[in-house]
């Protein structure tokens, strides 16, 4: 990973006499002595390629040049003893290529000293919220603790600067989501494999996540949506409890992470293994949408623009077979955006003042349609590389037309 990298490109945006404070975050309490898994800071990670908790990034920006300080929890034998190893100064210093390396239990002191000595007139937290009815997050909480202590500081919200920077991936963050991507593409393969009427939606979903972390994937980079027949039409259903029918279509979107990168594809398999007629003409308008976008996504473009090209071909579609009259009436049928931003999160950061597509962004090209009153939801999803003149399908090679799909399901 490529994470001195990145604070080498962050260090320009940020303002001279300033102190950056990034936490890697702390374990959410669930009950009694359970936690919920962690999840660390995607900021934290991509500034220093670690994953553990109670951590934290400071970077000191004078005179145009700037230090960083690492700070990690001091190795506990008996916390060891009971959830296993934990980083060494050794280790963080390899994965992160920063040095010093301290202990977390020395930071308080320490920024205490550097802000009595007058050192930063700016201080950038990650105060991005998503929602006002969030609890704040780790990195929120800190920095209104920091508020009440410095209040002549100016805080700064330092995901913007970071967003700018993770739109474009580097050749190491695509090579990692080459390999999610790959991973995926063996998963999906397995389901096609063994799928069968009958089956229930989470014994599909378990195919898929047996065969990625055979793979070595660390996890699916979000919760398997597998929807048989109507549940195909719920956008994010992800219960997975119910029966795969015979003459359902099954909608699986699905990803593995690699390396902390996110694969994020969707296909749509026809249960029995033969598509309907009818299913086959929705399809092959959701396919031909697919690849209208994949075909116009270039520099200097917008997610919205793809979305427009997307649905003046479902439209086209749906027309031509009768089922809407007018090209306004697709948006009963398909109510999404065609593309988001892919990386570390699934739903990747994006720079809000700035949506025009770069060399190196990496989005999908989900098209769907979602015809409630047939049972029938499909979705067909690829990733797509931004390239100078183009992009490149990511997926390219995971299987997507009925013809592929039928054959590759009877020959098993
Ligand atoms: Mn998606």
């Amino acid at each position: 990973m490529s994470v001195p990298a990145h604070r080498e490109k962050l260090i320009p945006l940020l303002a001279d006499k300033s102190i950056t404070i990034l936490y890697s975050g702390i374990p959410i309490h669930v009950s009694q002595d359970e936690y919920y898994p962690f999840r660390v800071s995607r900021q934290f990670f991509y500034y220093t390629g670690l994953t553990r908790e109670n951590m934290a990034l400071v970077l000191i920006k004078r005179d145009g040049r700037c230090s960083a300080v690492l700070y990690i929890p001091e190795v506990d034998p008996l916390a060891v003893r009971w959830t296993g190893k934990m980083v060494t100064p050794d280790e963080a210093r390899e994965i992160s290529g920063i040095e010093p390396i301290r202990y977390i239990h020395q930071l308080e002191g320490d920024l205490s000293r550097h802000m009595a000595s007058g050192i930063a007139e700016v201080a950038y937290f990650d105060t991005y919220r998503h929602s006002a009815e969030d609890l704040p997050d780790y990195n929120l909480v800190k920095a209104q603790e920091f508020a009440r202590l410095y209040p002549a500081v100016q805080i700064r919200n330092l995901h913007i600067p970071t967003a700018a920077l993770r739109r474009c991936k580097d050749e190491e963050e695509v090579t990692a989501i080459q390999k999610a991507i790959n991973i995926t593409k063996g998963g999906l393969n397995a389901v096609m494999e063994n799928l069968r009427p009958g089956m229930y939606e989470y014994q599909v979903q378990a195919i898929f996540e047996a065969k990625i972390f055979s793979e070595g994937a660390e996890g699916p980079a979000f919760p398997t949506i597998a929807g048989a027949g109507i549940n195909g039409t719920m956008l994010h259903y992800g219960t997975n409890r119910e029966i795969c029918n015979d003459g359902d279509l099954i909608l699986l979107d699905l990803g593995a992470k690699v390396d902390g990168y996110c694969a994020d594809i969707t296909r749509t398999y026809p249960v029995n293994g033969k598509f309907t007629d009818r299913q086959r003409q929705y399809y092959e308008i959701a396919l031909a949408a697919n690849r209208a976008v994949a075909k116009a996504a270039k520099p200097g473009m917008t997610c919205r623009e793809l979305n427009e090209i997307c649905k003046d071909v479902l439209a086209e579609g749906l027309l031509k077979m009768g089922k809407i009259n007018v090209p306004g009436e697709v948006s009963r049928y398909y109510m999404h955006g065609v593309s988001h931003h892919l990386g570390i999160d699934v739903h990747d950061i994006e720079v809000a003042d700035d949506r025009i597509l770069r060399p190196g962004c990496v989005i999908t090209d989900e098209p769907g349609l979602y015809i409630d009153e047939e049972a029938i939801g499909i979705r067909i999803e690829d990733d797509l590389l931004i390239t100078e003149n183009g992009c490149v399908c990511l997926s390219e090679d995971i299987i997507r037309t009925p013809d592929e799909i039928e054959a590759y399901m009877a020959d098993r």
